[in-house]
């Protein structure tokens, strides 16, 4: 893509509405526009970065054996009204009414949905277990919409359901779906403490929130560094997890039985992206979804919901990568892996050597952002910093007389001199 023509309106001044670094990034470096509260346009360089997220959460579900489909935003009270959730759910809820005065809503989450597909669609155990799930937008009318698509009012979630015979069944898809996030949160280069949590207004009796470590996270969060220690390891067993503490600071209770010595206690700042909930026959057991037993006797359906904040993620992606001059994006979901700086746009030497990266690093399917505009070379360094590529590589008069380029990486702002060859080498690799 070339920077002349891409739809990335980059703002110098810090805006005035945004209280957090990420905010301020993301409207700085031209990702999102809000157009009411809590609702965002998402413009091409943050919509790269949604999709490459979206990207990584779809891979571990299937990877984890869950299957996607596509429900829909806008669901009739009917079912709410069949799981009691209705009246409960209360003004969050975006209620629509049609032209024939029937009422509806915008899905705030899907667990009635998906239990009327379920209870019309599967009718015996030996179609069991299945995990389905889908990346669809939601609405929540929270009171105070805050820190940009971290807490929007329209947001971006992946939400995954369970149905299992029993509650051994149950519990193995929870781990399946416990491992599947931290491997999806890994990915992405975060490191994701699961919190042992409150159901809420979800239902069930467990439950995990997965909280990414950011000094501007939204709770406070203390929890045991064996936790470190075996998130280090990959595949953790749920029983030696929940053995440890680690809990947000609302539920901090140092006289608990598992607290940590002090020196093994980590007191860290959290952003919650992600929660995950079994809560057995709740609506299966008021929406009626049962299948035929192997007794040939009806089965309640064991059940539980897993959410990603897939939205909130970029946020909080930003949140865990910057600086003071701006996003640092882990590889797996930068907008681009190069940005491309030519310093004297109109020198020959220099549109000749960026021309051929360009064409040649883009054949080789490297994503590369090229700042083909005429502008100082100032505003173009602020620019790339800001927008946080991977990479960037910077060629001008001097070094090509030299037959140099410069590669940087944002990082660790480790600058090296390499030949054209040697950067494009780099690059590919
Ligand atoms: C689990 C999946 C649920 O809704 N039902 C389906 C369950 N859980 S949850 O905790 O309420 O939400 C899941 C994740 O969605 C993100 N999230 C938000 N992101 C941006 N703005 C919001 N207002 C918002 N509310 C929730 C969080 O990451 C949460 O963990």
């Amino acid at each position: 893509m070339r920077l002349s023509v891409f739809f990335m309106p980059t703002l110098k001044e810090t805006p005035a509405e945004a209280q957090i670094a990420s905010h301020r990034l993301m409207l700085r470096a031209g990702m999102v526009r809000q157009s009411a509260a809590g609702i965002y346009s998402w413009l091409p360089l943050g919509w790269k970065v949604l999709r490459k997220i979206q990207q990584i959460v779809r891979e571990e579900q299937d990877a984890a054996g869950a299957q996607e489909v596509l429900m829909p935003t806008i669901q009739s009270a009917d079912i709410w009204r069949e799981s009691g959730r209705y009246d409960a759910y209360g003004k969050e809820m975006l209620r629509i009414t049609d032209r024939h005065d029937r009422e509806m809503l915008y899905g705030p989450t899907n667990e009635e949905l998906i239990t009327q597909l379920f209870r019309d669609n599967v009718k015996s155990y030996r179609e069991l277990p299945k995990i389905l799930y889908h990346i669809q937008w939601k609405f929540r009318d929270e009171v105070r919409p805050r820190f940009g698509v971290m807490r929007g009012r329209e947001f971006l979630m992946k939400d995954s359901y369970s149905f299992d015979v029993d509650y051994e069944g149950a519990k193995r898809s929870y781990e399946v779906m416990f491992n599947a996030y931290l491997k999806t949160f890994k990915r992405m280069g975060l490191t994701a403490i699961p919190m042992q949590a409150d159901p809420g207004a979800i239902g069930g009796n467990l439950s995990h929130e997965f909280h990414i470590l950011a000094e501007t996270g939204e709770s406070g969060v203390f929890y045991d560094i064996a936790y470190d220690e075996l998130a280090a390891k990959g595949e953790i067993d749920l029983d030696a997890l929940s053995r440890l503490y680690a809990v947000t600071d609302e539920k901090h209770d140092p006289n608990a039985p598992n607290v940590p010595p002090p020196e093994r206690l980590k007191v860290a700042r959290g952003i919650e992206v992600g929660h995950i909930f079994y809560f057995g026959t709740k609506y299966s057991k008021a929406m009626n979804a049962v299948v035929a037993g192997p007794d040939g006797n009806p089965l309640v359906v064991e059940m539980g919901s897993y959410g990603i904040g897939v939205s909130r993620l970029v946020g909080a992606i930003v949140e865990a990568f910057h600086d003071d001059r701006g996003i640092k994006w882990p590889e797996s979901v930068a907008p681009f892996k190069v940005g491309l700086i030519n310093l004297k746009v109109g020198d020959s030497a220099c549109d000749t050597v960026c021309e051929d990266i360009y064409r040649r690093l883009s054949a080789a399917g490297v994503e590369i952002l090229y700042d083909d505009r005429d502008e100082r070379a100032g505003v173009k360094f602020a620019d790339m910093d800001l927008i946080g590529l991977p990479w960037q590589l910077v060629a001008g008069p001097k070094g090509l007389a030299a037959g140099v380029v410069e590669l940087k990486s944002r990082h660790t702002g480790e600058k090296q001199e390499l030949s054209v060859e040697s950067a494009l080498a780099r690059l590919c690799g």
